[in-house]
């Protein structure tokens, strides 16, 4: 019997906020919203999607630990700790499922500090700057990279 593969997808600090404020920046739908597309998206991918959000580190990196046994590959968007956190970097580091870095705006459009990220050189691939949209691209750029059904 076939089951779905599982992702992770994981939001870091601040995306709750996401359609309330810099709607220019960050667009207007909520991450309710981009939960739902996502979950209605992921059946034709053969996936199942399980997302989160929080903005406390430490939350983060426990559930790219715990990721290791349970799921097939992350999808990430680190918010602000994609420039500051050696520790997700190290975090996902250790994972050998596919990363997705995920960004809704184009980081590098953006100010200089937003340029430098720790969880790229450890991420499999790197979608940013296609707002919302995004989460779509990074769960079809997924799916292609781990098949979808597990082996019978
Ligand atoms: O473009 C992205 O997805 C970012 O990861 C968003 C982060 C930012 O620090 C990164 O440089 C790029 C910020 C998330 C904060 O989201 C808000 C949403 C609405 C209102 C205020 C903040």
């Amino acid at each position: 019997m076939s089951e779905f593969r599982k992702i992770l997808i994981l939001n870091g600090p601040n995306l709750n906020l996401l359609g309330t404020r810099e709607p220019d920046i960050y667009g207007s739908d909520t991450l309710a919203d981009i939960e739902g597309h996502c979950s209605r998206l992921a059946p034709s991918l053969g996936i199942a999607v399980d997302f989160r959000q929080s903005n406390s580190e430490s939350d983060l990196i426990d559930w790219i630990q715990q990721s290791r046994d349970e799921f097939d590959g992350i999808i990430i968007n680190p918010a602000a700790y994609t420039h500051s956190s050696i520790a997700i970097m190290d975090a996902l580091a250790t994972l050998s499922a596919p990363v997705i870095e995920l960004h809704l705006s184009n980081i590098h459009r953006r100010e200089s500090f937003r340029h430098q990220s720790y969880v790229s050189p450890v991420a499999t691939g790197i979608i940013c700057g296609f707002g919302a949209h995004g989460y779509q691209l990074a769960l079809e750029a997924i799916a292609g990279l781990i098949g979808t059904k597990k082996e019978a």
